[in-house]
């Protein structure tokens, strides 16, 4: 079975469509609307993502580098020598570079992107830094069953490496489906590295997902942008507007596609009506405490063997165990 980011849930279990046509009139005819968040990352998208992760409202990259900065060194020892590390949704992996610093004798890098050209790049640089690495890139989508390349000499431990708080883009039910697929991928001796995003003041995570830039905003509107371009939808983005609320009681962003006023808009041959103030779901950033995480890797068959956090324990980095 896959595994989908929120948005489109994972739990309606109709046959899977691949078709982003279908997708929209799916989503869009749905009550309320939503279209999921995998949707945001085009060419466009992932470019505008990259830039959210430099406004300085966005705390979760720079809290997790800084605690790799100071961490990588004792995050290599816990995951031990000989490892094949398995990387989730690798994109521009500059995480990876600070662990692979520090890992003793790394059997081969395995990163697992479904964009081919990031890929490409991310390889490339690797390969510059780490000569003497094996890389094995995989061009697919880490939600769904992997084959992984055959390494090159047996590795003591296959450890899924998944930064960056991504686990927290998934609803509770996917994540931990998710984390049973990677404890599947890792086997006995197995493990995940995981960045996971921790509770906290609601007013820092609002400001996180509103920065001043509106680079946010630009983000969650390029989704309509991309439907446009592809599917020849004709949205106007000026009609619609970007909302990131924080919902304490489900600890988590929500991020909604508002409508600015009562309209029609053309997907494909469906007309879709929108009232003023109508909302699409199309991202949630679920936050967690330690206890939180610790209760959902249990769900998943999963302990946790190690924390680290920033100074301000804003950000965390987790290894998890069988
Ligand atoms: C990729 N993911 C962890 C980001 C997040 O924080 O949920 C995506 C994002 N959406 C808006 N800003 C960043």
């Amino acid at each position: 079975s896959s595994v989908q980011p929120c948005g489109v849930s994972d739990d309606d279990r109709r046959p899977p469509i691949n078709d982003l046509l279908e997708i929209a009139q799916r989503g869009l005819a749905l009550k309320p609307k939503r279209l999921p968040s995998w949707l945001f990352y085009d060419e466009r998208g992932s470019a505008l993502f990259d830039a959210i992760c430099e406004q300085p409202e966005y705390y979760l990259t720079r809290c997790e580098i800084a605690l790799m900065d100071v961490h990588a060194a004792s995050i290599a020892d816990t995951l031990g020598s000989d490892v094949r590390l398995v990387e989730y949704g690798s994109g521009n992996a500059r995480k990876t570079h600070m662990l692979l610093e520090h890992l003793h004798a790394p059997v081969a890098y395995v990163p697992v992107e479904i964009s081919p050209e990031p890929l490409r790049q991310s390889v490339e640089r690797l390969a510059e830094a780490f000569p003497q690495l094996p890389l094995q890139p995989l061009c697919a989508d880490f939600s769904k069953p992997l084959r992984l390349p055959i390494p090159p000499r047996a590795p003591r431990r296959t450890v899924v490496y998944f930064p960056g708080s991504t686990i927290g883009n998934f609803e509770n039910r996917g994540a931990a489906a998710l984390l049973r697929k990677m404890r599947n991928e890792m086997g006995d001796a197995g493990g995940i590295l995981i960045g996971v995003d921790l509770k906290k003041d609601p007013a820092v995570i609002e400001a996180a997902y509103n920065d001043r830039a509106g680079v946010t905003a630009e983000f969650t509107l390029n989704m309509l942008a991309r439907l446009n371009r592809e599917i020849g939808s004709n949205f106007e983005l000026s009609a619609f507007a970007h909302r990131a609320h924080y919902n304490p009681m489900a600890g988590r962003i929500e991020t909604h596609i508002v409508s600015r006023r009562e309209q029609q808009v053309k997907v494909g041959r469906v007309n879709v009506a929108f009232r003023a103030d109508e909302v699409i779901q199309v991202e949630y950033s679920c936050k967690y405490s330690l206890e939180d995480f610790a209760a959902l890797a249990a769900r998943a068959g999963l302990a946790v063997l190690r924390v680290w956090t920033d100074p301000e324990q804003m950000f965390s980095v987790q290894y998890l165990v069988r």
